[in-house]
């Protein structure tokens, strides 16, 4: 591949091509530079003799492998990333004087990385877990980081407690099981202890928490931050990420297949959508609050375990992401990259959310170990676009050469620079916020209301919304072995709806409580329910099963459904090309060993003249499956059949027909409808 081949020559992307090394067709040297006559034997006294200590290429080549490993993250060590752009929509210049957000269609190179939170880097995608959405801007003004995830509550409110989070959250000690999963004693011991998580466990047992692709879920920054205008004056911002895809998730039996049958399904899911033009998009909304309205709510803004209802504070949107270009190199890349929330630049500042406050700590914190020195900021990956220039020297690993005598501040010898900046000039001035108080170790009274935005999620969901939560707190507390962790989770979900108590406990067999516990809310927020999300046919996936002898007028469906976006792949008994009436002949592109309809969307059923047993015995199962995960089902044709054999006990969300524009109306909106919620199954 050649710098050509490449998709969007943006600045940070011709930086990074100053790095890049194309070896192909070039010949093989040792990393001095030595050209090498022989990489498969190593140097030997004698063909049967010991092997030398001479041998530098077999040692450079041995050590050089035994020092290939960095440690993973502490957390977040599964992750996926890809490049981007960022344009803005409309000027935010009356909130902030952040460059890259002044003017409409000013574009801004991005780095996205997308994670789960709890498993290791080898960790499969689909755990019930917290999504990462960190993004790099490489802005004009340095690079500034919007480090979030796809729920916009966090579990604790003050950063002292992290550690204790994260070790009840990872595999237990004695043991180390499970892996990437919450169900198990330990965490829930720490939610029914730490009752501020009461809302973000809602979350994280809600589909929220099992998306069908990084495409389609939502990002938020979760902190309250500030945004700074040219004059001065302050709001109280917070970030959101849309999909344009909408939000979607996957049904809980078949994330927890999907982790065997393709344990790269994300990673995977995105990498085909950007190779195939699909590219990703988010757009970016803020929602404002006047500095002089901070004390309005009846929560504290700056508590990380609280929304901003959008139906109170409406989320403006305000510009535009694109994913459209994977890395070369995942390690150079995606696990080098370092992100920070402290990484911003003019025009935007931070608050006294305690979370935010320690997260500024931390992250610098844990690249210096994991990247193995301070000078992980001249990594390619990490390098802001504009220039800089400071005193900083030394350490493991420095490739900028500084050249000069002088290195401190303030200086007479080099005219006294490099120089700081003013505040016209764009150099940082943090906001002056008046600050008093006494030293104190106490949560603010402002943060001990645990439970009534956790009302309000639960009153916001729809029907078989509260289904899949009710089943996923059954899930989780049913793999706790401990009775009493068990009863103490259930006794706390009596504080946010007795009917979702009662229903859990008499699952995991512990005492139902017998009162509501919480505050009387009432309230609700549609925005947070998935059943109000956008919903579209595009790149979602459909198999195609397909029988020897298929009938000819299939490829005219297949096209047309292929315009509508859905991408349509062709599953038989057998790779290679498979016939059809009259001569025709398609390629197919999986056997029923290779996949499964956990990897598709849906399923469209057309059989051929001349199937067997076993294409039939495949073909049921295939459809039963995605029909018991409530995906759309077709058939046309000799497909027919196979679905009256099935006996489907309801057909919502079934479209039979080979009548083409009528069958090809209705099955898109079935395959945009996502899934049928009401159909029974079983
Ligand atoms: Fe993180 N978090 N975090 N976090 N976080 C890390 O930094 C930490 C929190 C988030 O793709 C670590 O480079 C503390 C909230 C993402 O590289 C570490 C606290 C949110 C990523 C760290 C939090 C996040 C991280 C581990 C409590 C959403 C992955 C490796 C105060 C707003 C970024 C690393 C990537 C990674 C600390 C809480 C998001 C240890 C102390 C809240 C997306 O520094």
């Amino acid at each position: 591949m050649s710098k050509d081949d490449k998709l969007n020559h943006n600045e940070k992307d011709e930086q990074l091509e100053r790095y890049r090394s194309y070896d192909e067709g070039k010949k093989l040297t040792t990393n001095q530079g030595l050209k090498v006559s022989e990489d498969e034997f190593s140097l030997k006294a004698g063909k049967r003799g010991p092997t030398l200590m001479e041998d530098f290429h077999f040692r450079e080549k041995i050590t050089h492998f035994d020092h290939e490993r960095i440690p993973e993250r502490v957390v977040h060590a599964r992750g996926y990333a890809a490049h981007g752009e960022f344009e803005v929509y409309e000027s935010l210049k009356k909130y902030t004087k952040a460059r890259f957000l002044q003017e409409p269609g000013k574009k801004t190179p991005v780095f996205v990385r997308f994670s789960t939170v709890a498993g290791s880097r080898g960790s499969g995608e689909l755990a019930r877990d917290v999504r990462g959405f960190a993004t790099k801007f490489y802005t004009e003004e340095g690079n500034y980081d919007l480090v979030g995830n796809n729920i916009p509550v966090f579990f604790i409110q003050d950063a002292i407690k992290f550690p204790d989070l994260i070790h009840a959250i990872k595999p237990e000690p004695h043991n180390e099981i499970p892996q990437a999963a919450t169900a198990h004693d330990t965490f829930w011991d720490f939610v029914a202890n730490n009752q501020e998580s009461a809302h973000m466990v809602m979350w994280a047992m809600s589909d929220r928490a099992i998306p069908r692709s990084f495409r389609m879920m939502e990002g938020f920054g979760v902190h309250t931050f500030r945004f700074v205008n040219e004059e001065g004056k302050v709001f109280f911002v917070k970030f959101h990420w849309k999909p344009k895809l909408g939000v979607h998730s996957v049904v809980w039996d078949e994330a927890q297949k999907l982790n065997g049958k393709n344990p790269d399904f994300h990673r995977q899911d995105l990498y085909e959508a950007i190779e195939n033009g699909d590219y990703p998009e988010y757009e970016l909304g803020v929602q404002i609050i006047d500095e002089k309205d901070e004390f309005m709510f009846d929560f504290d803004i700056l508590d990380p375990t609280k929304i901003w209802p959008e139906e109170d504070i409406p989320v403006k949107i305000v510009g535009k992401m694109t994913l459209n270009r994977n890395v070369d190199n995942v390690f150079a890349e995606t696990e080098q990259v370092a992100f920070h929330p402290g990484n911003v630049v003019p025009g935007i500042d931070f608050t006294n959310d305690p979370l935010l406050q320690g997260r500024l700590f931390s992250y610098t914190d844990t690249q210096l170990i994991r990247l193995g020195g301070p000078n992980f900021h001249e990594l390619p990956i990490n390098r802001p676009i504009c220039p800089f220039h400071n005193n900083q020297r030394d350490g493991y690993g420095r490739q900028t050469i500084n050249v000069g005598q002088v290195s401190y501040h303030k200086n007479a010898l080099a005219g006294n620079t490099p120089s700081t900046s003013s505040e016209e000039e764009g150099g940082y001035i943090h906001y002056q916020e008046k600050v008093e108080g006494r030293k104190i170790q106490a949560r603010s009274d402002s943060f001990k209301d645990h439970f009534s935005q956790a009302i309000m999620f639960w009153n916001s969901m729809s029907e078989p919304e509260k289904e899949h939560i009710t089943n996923a707190f059954s899930f989780e507390l049913g793999m706790c072995k401990e009775k009493t962790v068990r009863q103490q989770v259930v006794d706390m979900l009596a504080n946010i709806d007795l009917g979702l108590a009662q229903a859990v406990a008499r699952k995991i067999g512990v005492h139902p409580p017998d009162s509501f516990q919480g505050p009387t809310i009432t309230k609700s927020s549609p925005a947070l329910s998935q059943e109000n999300t956008v919903k579209r046919p595009d790149t979602r996936k459909m198999a195609v099963l397909v029988g020897e002898g298929f009938d000819k007028n299939l490829p005219i469906i297949l096209e047309a459904l292929q315009k509508t976006g859905i991408r349509p792949l062709i599953i038989s008994e057998a790779q290679g090309m498979i016939k059809g009436g009259e001569g025709i002949a398609l390629e197919v592109d999986h056997t029923f060993l290779t996949s499964d309809s956990v990897l598709f969307d849906s399923v469209y059923v057309v059989g051929g003249a001349k199937t067997g047993n076993s294409f039939s015995q495949s073909a049921s199962y295939f459809i039963k499956e995605a029909y018991s995960h409530y995906k759309p089902v077709g058939a046309s044709f000799h497909g027919k059949e196979f679905i009256l054999a099935l006996q489907l006990p309801s057909h919502e969300g079934v479209v039979i027909g080979d009548a083409p524009s009528e069958f090809i109306e209705e099955f898109t909106k079935a395959v945009s409808a996502h899934r049928f919620w009401k159909r029974t199954t079983h």
